[in-house]
Protein backbone atom coordinates (compact mmCIF):
# COMPACT_ATOMS: atom_id res chain seq x y z
CA UNK A 1 0.00 0.00 0.00
CA UNK A 2 2.51 2.41 1.43
CA UNK A 3 4.87 2.06 -2.14
CA UNK A 4 2.26 2.44 -4.19
CA UNK A 5 1.15 5.71 -3.21
CA UNK A 6 4.57 6.88 -3.51
CA UNK A 7 4.75 6.02 -6.96
CA UNK A 8 1.71 7.84 -7.27
CA UNK A 9 2.55 10.91 -6.36
CA UNK A 10 5.82 10.81 -8.17
CA UNK A 11 4.02 10.15 -11.61
CA UNK A 12 1.89 13.40 -10.28
CA UNK A 13 5.15 15.23 -9.95
CA UNK A 14 6.63 14.22 -13.19
CA UNK A 15 3.41 15.48 -14.87
CA UNK A 16 4.04 18.17 -13.17
CA UNK A 17 7.69 19.08 -13.56
CA UNK A 18 7.19 18.18 -17.19
CA UNK A 19 6.40 21.37 -19.04
CA UNK A 20 5.45 22.44 -22.67
CA UNK A 21 7.89 22.66 -24.85
CA UNK A 22 7.86 26.05 -26.19
CA UNK A 23 9.24 30.17 -26.05
CA UNK A 24 8.35 32.97 -24.24
CA UNK A 25 9.15 36.23 -25.79
CA UNK A 26 9.60 39.46 -23.93
CA UNK A 27 9.57 42.62 -26.65
CA UNK A 28 10.69 45.68 -26.01
CA UNK A 29 11.34 49.69 -27.72
CA UNK A 30 15.13 50.52 -27.55
CA UNK A 31 14.08 52.52 -24.12
CA UNK A 32 12.92 49.55 -22.56
CA UNK A 33 9.07 50.02 -22.88
CA UNK A 34 7.02 46.73 -23.54
CA UNK A 35 5.70 46.50 -26.92
CA UNK A 36 2.20 45.28 -27.23
CA UNK A 37 0.88 44.07 -30.92
CA UNK A 38 4.04 42.33 -32.33
CA UNK A 39 4.56 39.07 -33.81
CA UNK A 40 6.19 36.62 -33.15
CA UNK A 41 6.65 33.39 -35.43
CA UNK A 42 8.88 30.57 -34.85
CA UNK A 43 10.25 28.69 -38.05
CA UNK A 44 12.10 25.29 -37.51
CA UNK A 45 16.15 25.88 -38.35
CA UNK A 46 15.49 23.22 -41.50
CA UNK A 47 12.43 21.83 -42.85
CA UNK A 48 9.03 23.50 -43.18
CA UNK A 49 6.71 24.03 -40.73
CA UNK A 50 3.33 22.02 -40.93
CA UNK A 51 0.74 23.45 -42.85
CA UNK A 52 -2.26 24.29 -40.50
CA UNK A 53 -3.83 27.53 -41.58
CA UNK A 54 -6.60 28.66 -39.55
CA UNK A 55 -9.52 31.04 -40.14
CA UNK A 56 -9.68 34.60 -38.83
CA UNK A 57 -12.15 37.62 -38.36
CA UNK A 58 -11.62 41.36 -38.57
CA UNK A 59 -14.29 43.26 -37.67
CA UNK A 60 -15.18 46.74 -38.82
CA UNK A 61 -16.77 48.46 -35.23
CA UNK A 62 -16.76 52.28 -34.52
CA UNK A 63 -14.73 53.15 -37.47
CA UNK A 64 -12.16 50.74 -36.76
CA UNK A 65 -10.90 47.11 -37.82
CA UNK A 66 -10.28 45.28 -34.46
CA UNK A 67 -7.81 43.84 -34.08
CA UNK A 68 -5.55 46.49 -35.32
CA UNK A 69 -3.24 43.25 -35.86
CA UNK A 70 -3.59 40.03 -37.25
CA UNK A 71 -1.12 36.89 -37.99
CA UNK A 72 -2.53 33.78 -39.79
CA UNK A 73 -0.86 31.37 -41.59
CA UNK A 74 -0.25 31.40 -45.25
CA UNK A 75 -3.49 29.66 -46.85
CA UNK A 76 -5.93 31.23 -44.46
CA UNK A 77 -9.33 32.95 -44.69
CA UNK A 78 -10.36 36.06 -43.37
CA UNK A 79 -13.49 36.95 -42.66
CA UNK A 80 -14.42 40.73 -42.53
CA UNK A 81 -17.73 41.39 -40.75
CA UNK A 82 -19.12 45.05 -40.58
CA UNK A 83 -20.23 45.40 -37.54
CA UNK A 84 -20.89 49.33 -38.03
CA UNK A 85 -24.30 51.16 -39.26
CA UNK A 86 -22.37 52.63 -41.95
CA UNK A 87 -20.71 51.08 -45.21
CA UNK A 88 -17.52 50.22 -45.65
CA UNK A 89 -15.34 50.01 -48.60
CA UNK A 90 -12.28 47.87 -47.80
CA UNK A 91 -9.01 47.28 -49.49
CA UNK A 92 -5.30 46.49 -50.19
CA UNK A 93 -2.76 47.52 -51.98
CA UNK A 94 0.10 45.28 -50.43
CA UNK A 95 2.04 42.77 -53.16
CA UNK A 96 1.15 39.47 -50.58
CA UNK A 97 -2.76 40.28 -51.03
CA UNK A 98 -4.81 42.79 -53.40
CA UNK A 99 -8.30 43.13 -52.76
CA UNK A 100 -11.15 45.80 -53.14
CA UNK A 101 -14.03 45.25 -51.44
CA UNK A 102 -16.57 47.70 -52.68
CA UNK A 103 -19.55 49.35 -50.25
CA UNK A 104 -21.07 46.98 -48.31
CA UNK A 105 -22.46 46.23 -44.70
CA UNK A 106 -22.97 42.89 -42.28
CA UNK A 107 -21.70 39.87 -43.06
CA UNK A 108 -21.52 40.84 -47.37
CA UNK A 109 -17.76 41.53 -48.02
CA UNK A 110 -16.17 38.56 -49.85
CA UNK A 111 -13.73 35.87 -47.58
CA UNK A 112 -10.18 37.15 -48.73
CA UNK A 113 -7.60 33.76 -48.97
CA UNK A 114 -4.22 34.96 -47.59
CA UNK A 115 -1.56 32.94 -49.90
CA UNK A 116 1.12 34.34 -50.22
CA UNK A 117 3.28 35.22 -46.94
CA UNK A 118 3.96 38.89 -46.08
CA UNK A 119 2.49 42.17 -45.05
CA UNK A 120 -0.79 43.34 -46.22
CA UNK A 121 -2.49 46.58 -44.76
CA UNK A 122 -6.03 46.67 -45.59
CA UNK A 123 -7.53 50.84 -45.16
CA UNK A 124 -10.95 51.90 -45.81
CA UNK A 125 -11.51 54.44 -49.02
CA UNK A 126 -14.87 56.11 -47.10
CA UNK A 127 -12.90 56.18 -43.91
CA UNK A 128 -8.93 56.87 -43.91
CA UNK A 129 -8.11 56.87 -40.45
CA UNK A 130 -9.08 53.25 -40.58
CA UNK A 131 -6.12 50.89 -40.86
CA UNK A 132 -5.18 46.94 -40.08
CA UNK A 133 -2.12 44.73 -40.57
CA UNK A 134 -2.42 41.20 -41.30
CA UNK A 135 1.17 39.32 -40.87
CA UNK A 136 1.10 36.09 -43.28
CA UNK A 137 3.72 33.95 -42.15
CA UNK A 138 4.58 30.28 -43.37
CA UNK A 139 4.51 28.57 -39.72
CA UNK A 140 1.51 27.57 -37.31
CA UNK A 141 3.31 28.87 -34.94
CA UNK A 142 3.24 32.47 -34.16
CA UNK A 143 1.01 34.63 -31.36
CA UNK A 144 1.01 38.33 -30.49
CA UNK A 145 2.70 40.41 -27.33
CA UNK A 146 -0.14 41.00 -25.21
CA UNK A 147 -0.15 44.45 -23.17
CA UNK A 148 3.23 43.45 -21.42
CA UNK A 149 5.29 42.76 -24.26
CA UNK A 150 4.93 39.03 -23.64
CA UNK A 151 3.99 35.91 -26.37
CA UNK A 152 4.65 32.44 -25.54
CA UNK A 153 4.35 30.25 -28.10
CA UNK A 154 4.06 25.93 -27.89
CA UNK A 155 6.34 23.70 -30.36
CA UNK A 156 5.60 20.23 -30.90
CA UNK A 157 9.17 18.96 -30.23
CA UNK A 158 12.92 20.47 -28.91
CA UNK A 159 14.92 21.40 -31.66
CA UNK A 160 16.79 24.80 -33.05
CA UNK A 161 14.15 27.02 -34.30
CA UNK A 162 14.68 30.69 -35.47
CA UNK A 163 12.51 33.36 -33.75
CA UNK A 164 11.14 36.49 -35.57
CA UNK A 165 9.67 39.37 -34.11
CA UNK A 166 7.01 42.15 -36.63
CA UNK A 167 5.86 45.08 -35.44
CA UNK A 168 4.08 46.97 -37.59
CA UNK A 169 5.99 50.56 -36.44
CA UNK A 170 9.57 49.36 -36.85
CA UNK A 171 12.35 51.83 -38.54
CA UNK A 172 12.44 50.29 -41.86
CA UNK A 173 10.12 47.50 -41.61
CA UNK A 174 12.91 45.56 -39.48
CA UNK A 175 12.42 41.93 -38.56
CA UNK A 176 15.08 40.87 -36.52
CA UNK A 177 15.75 36.82 -35.43
CA UNK A 178 17.01 34.81 -33.22
CA UNK A 179 18.20 31.08 -33.70
CA UNK A 180 17.33 29.08 -30.04
CA UNK A 181 17.79 26.06 -29.25
CA UNK A 182 15.10 24.63 -27.30
CA UNK A 183 14.99 21.60 -25.51
CA UNK A 184 12.12 19.14 -25.18
CA UNK A 185 9.97 20.09 -21.77
CA UNK A 186 11.42 23.26 -21.70
CA UNK A 187 10.71 27.04 -22.14
CA UNK A 188 13.30 28.77 -23.31
CA UNK A 189 12.99 32.59 -22.81
CA UNK A 190 14.36 35.45 -24.74
CA UNK A 191 13.82 39.40 -24.96
CA UNK A 192 13.69 41.47 -28.33
CA UNK A 193 14.30 45.10 -28.89
CA UNK A 194 12.76 46.56 -31.42
CA UNK A 195 13.97 49.96 -33.24
CA UNK A 196 10.47 51.70 -33.29
CA UNK A 197 9.78 55.06 -35.56
CA UNK A 198 8.39 57.59 -33.63
CA UNK A 199 4.00 57.80 -32.97
CA UNK A 200 3.06 60.66 -34.85
CA UNK A 201 0.76 63.44 -33.32
CA UNK A 202 -2.10 62.21 -34.75
CA UNK A 203 -1.78 58.54 -33.64
CA UNK A 204 -0.92 59.76 -30.50
CA UNK A 205 -4.59 61.50 -30.66
CA UNK A 206 -6.52 58.51 -31.53
CU1 LIG B 1 -14.98 52.59 -43.69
Amino acid sequence: MQYRHIVFCLSLMGATHAGATGVAVQVQDATGKALPDTVIYIEPESGAAPARPASAVIEQKGLKFLPLVTVVQTGATINFPNNDKVRHHIYSFSPAHKFDQKLYSGQAASPQVFDKAGTVVLGCNIHDKMIAYVKVVDTPYFAKTDGAGAARIELPAGGKYVVKAWHYNTVGGATPEQTLTVKAGDLATTVFKLPMKPIVAEDAAL
